[in-house]
């Protein structure tokens, strides 16, 4: 018990960012609205030779946009597939070192079992580059994380 808890404690300051953006604020725009229209965008995770990845790996979109991911894991593992800024994925990474269990249902983020698919609309209404991400430990290292471009529209 005592011994638990400096790592607990540790775990827990980690968690925070990620506890603030499960509660309404997300760095990469905002969950969106079925009932507006929406571009879907097919990603598939893949595996082989060692390496993890998602194709595609790049994304752009105009600011404003709404877009309807349809993600599918066609490889063997878990994996996951979370929106976010790089600096919180890179912070929410080293929680999922601590508590590799951590499972994800949220908004801007979905864990997928070998062989579904799910989905995740998400309105872009900010420009910048966002990253998405598998933060099971070993799997962004493998090469699992792409960008999406978040562009002004034209006028
Ligand atoms: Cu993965």
């Amino acid at each position: 018990m005592l011994r638990a808890s400096p790592l607990a404690f540790i775990a827990a300051v980690l968690m925070a960012p990620s506890a603030v953006l499960a509660h309404g604020s997300f760095a990469a725009g905002d969950p969106g609205d079925p009932t507006k229209p929406s571009r879907t965008i097919e990603l598939k995770m893949i595996e082989g030779n060692g390496t993890m990845a998602y194709t595609p790996n790049r994304v752009e979109v105009k600011k404003g946009e709404q877009i309807r991911f349809i993600i599918t894991n066609t490889g063997e593992l878990a994996h996951e597939f979370l929106l976010d800024s790089v600096e919180h994925n890179a912070k929410h990474k080293l929680a999922m070192e601590k508590n590799p269990e951590m499972e994800h249902d949220d908004p801007n983020g979905k864990r997928l079992e070998p062989k579904k698919t799910s989905e995740i609309l998400w309105k872009f209404d900010k420009e910048g580059t966002f990253e998405f991400a598998c933060l099971i430990p070993g799997h962004y290292e493998a090469g699992m994380h792409g960008v999406v471009v978040v562009s002004e529209r034209q006028k």
